[in-house]
């Protein structure tokens, strides 16, 4: 039983108090939940050397929390969570991934409904008994049925956040085995695809047995669907199913470019391969049976008469025709334009945020808590972001080796107005502006509002420019080459959101707006410390898009940046 086994539980539990309108209790589970998941040491330990009382210890857990986490690790079951589920036998899981249905739809469905999962879900709504109910209406059952459509066009596949820090964990897991040299994350993981299929592995190791059973014997394991030899697939409690492979030295990188991919890349370069008549396989490229190259994936290439292309852009497109030598790099970002922290809805303290980015060698963090019209965050107006930027005046003398930036992420009015005055927007370093509401204006109304934002003289990038939530909401109507156009036009920064749940702009808007000239940049949009580390998410997203580095503000050190913000926007051009 890990730590994260008992977060869950204690998440599940909060989501019940949630449904059953216990808003205090919920909290405090939820909080529990979230410090459990981040705790270093081992909770079953603690409490089985210490006890109940040790438990307590811990911030935010009382007495209640206590005797349940208790009885989860001494029976593996929480009876009052079985209550719960017996009283309303939901799932809350699948429901609660669908826009539109909070913890009050919940209970209302099931109490009127039956709605029990998205299947009884997808029904009522299509019967038109949604609209029926009271505080319901066509819209929400029209806002419903898209939700459910969503849901099941990405059903069985995982983001690209869940799935890589899953193939780490098991990667790293499986470089400890005896005998292994090396292991290699492919498949569309390794091409930075928004989403993947399955978690593909590949091992270098002299015992394949040794592998094989360290693999399938793992603790996250629910099922093993195959233990061969040298493959074997499990499925693990996560929902994710994982190949690993097991291949000799000589095989090693014709291996790792069939297991990359994709498809269409594999057949391109089969074909190259026939053509020189040769034979290439994942065991390695041949000449009658003479084996010419394999061991890396470079040889393989250059005995194909190819120049290698980064496995992000390997997608059967024209990736063996063109050069993409000056694409963004991993370590090529000097810093981030985009957080939040706890003066509006993000967890972490301003100083908290500025020491976590130094630590990630950023030369300089932009702090863009929201703006007043998103009350719901506690948004910033003029006074509190003045507030805001003497406390960063005093925090920038406290600590060295990085500049921070004052900033703001200033909400885009339904007309394209900001709210908060030019006046104060001149006194920040840079300001980024975004829509946070009115979602569902017609295209034509969205663009212009939108272009008239990036107008504005002050506004120096426009942050997740089309709104999407990856699994929860779609982009709003926006016409992005309009947007690419009055960029470039305006001199303003288009924003690669690299948050793993938005991705926004996606590879296909990139790749126009690098042909169009435009300027980007790539942007955590982290709420809390861990997710400053989120900078490589837009990175792989740049790169599957063929960015290069002269088009990303953040590749600036800060002396150029500042003379790059001290140029009036439409007089700014590419690095
Ligand atoms: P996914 O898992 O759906 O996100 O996508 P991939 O690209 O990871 O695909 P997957 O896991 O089915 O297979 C991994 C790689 O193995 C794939 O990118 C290319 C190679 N591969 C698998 N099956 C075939 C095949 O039938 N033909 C060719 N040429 N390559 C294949
Ligand atoms: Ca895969
Ligand atoms: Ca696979
Ligand atoms: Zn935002």
């Amino acid at each position: 039983m890990k730590n994260k086994d008992i977060s869950d539980i204690l998440f599940a539990i909060a989501e019940y108090f949630t449904v059953f309108d216990e808003p205090f209790k919920a909290r405090a589970y939820e909080k529990v939940a979230e410090t459990l998941s981040t705790l270093d040491s081992d909770v079953r330990a603690i409490y089985e050397s210490a006890g109940r009382k040790a438990l307590e210890e811990i911030p935010g857990i009382g007495k209640g929390i206590a005797q349940t986490i208790e009885e989860y690790i001494k029976t593996g079951r929480v009876r009052e969570l079985g209550a719960m589920r017996k009283k309303m036998p939901v799932n809350m899981e699948e429901l609660r991934s669908i826009e539109g249905v909070g913890p009050k739809a919940i209970k209302t469905l099931f109490e009127k409904l039956k709605v029990k999962d998205v299947a009884s879900l997808k029904k009522a709504a299509l019967a038109g008994k949604i609209q029926k109910l009271e505080k319901f209406g066509l819209k929400s059952e029209q806002k419903i049925l898209k939700g459910i459509e969503f849901f099941e066009s990405s059903r069985g596949r995982f983001l690209l956040g869940e799935a890589l820090p899953i193939a780490r964990r098991i990667a790293d897991d499986l470089r400890k085995v005896k005998g292994v040299s090396r292991v290699e994350i492919a498949g569309s993981i390794r091409r930075w695809r928004e989403t993947s299929g399955d978690i593909d592995i590949l091992v270098e190791a002299i015992d394949a047995d040794a592998v094989m059973n360290a693999f399938v014997s793992r603790e996250d394991v629910a099922h093993i669907i195959a233990h061969g030899e040298t493959k074997s697939s499990v499925r693990i409690k996560d929902g994710i199913d994982v190949d690993v492979r097991v291949l000799p030295k000589k095989s090693f990188g014709a291996a790792l470019i069939y297991f990359t991919g994709s498809k269409d890349h594999n057949v391109i370069l089969r074909s190259l391969a026939l053509k020189r008549k040769l034979k290439l396989n994942e065991y390695g490229l041949y000449r009658g049976t003479k084996i010419i190259a394999g061991a890396t994936e470079e040889e393989v290439y250059k005995a194909l008469g190819v120049i290698m292309p980064p496995p992000e852009l390997r997608e059967g497109r024209d990736e063996l025709e063109k050069k993409y030598s000056e694409l963004v790099g991993f370590t090529d970002l000097r810093g981030d334009f985009q957080t939040q922290t706890d003066w509006t809805d993000g967890t972490g303290s301003l100083e908290a945020m500025v020491r976590e980015a130094k630590r990630l060698g950023h030369e300089y963090i932009a702090i863009t808590d929201h703006t007043k019209s998103l009350a719901m965050t506690g948004g910033s107006d003029e006074k509190k972001l003045r507030k805001q930027m003497r406390e960063i005046d005093a925090l920038g003398k406290k600590i060295s080796g990085i500049k921070i930036l004052k900033s703001a992420e200033v909400n885009i009015m339904k007309d394209g107005t900001l709210d908060i005055s030019d006046e104060v927007l001149s006194e920040l370093d840079i300001v980024g502006a975004a829509v946070h509401s009115h979602f569902n204006l017609s295209e034509d109304e969205q663009t212009e509002r939108i272009m008239r934002a990036m107008s504005n003289p002050h506004v120096d990038i426009l942050f997740h420019p089309t709104g999407r939530v990856l699994k929860k909401r779609d982009p709003y109507a926006v016409d992005i080459d309009r947007i690419i156009v009055h960029a470039v036009a305006t001199g303003t920064v288009l924003e690669i959101d690299a948050h793993p749940w938005r991705l926004d702009l996606k590879d296909d808007h990139i790749k126009r707006g690098v042909d169009a000239g435009a300027m980007f940049s790539i942007d955590t949009d982290a709420h809390s410390l861990a997710e400053l580390s989120y900078l490589e998410y837009g990175i792989g997203q740049a790169r599957r898009a063929g960015l290069p580095k002269n088009h990303v503000l953040n590749t600036l050190a800060l002396p150029a940046l500042q003379k790059f913000l001290a140029t009036p926007k439409q007089k700014r051009h590419l690095l």
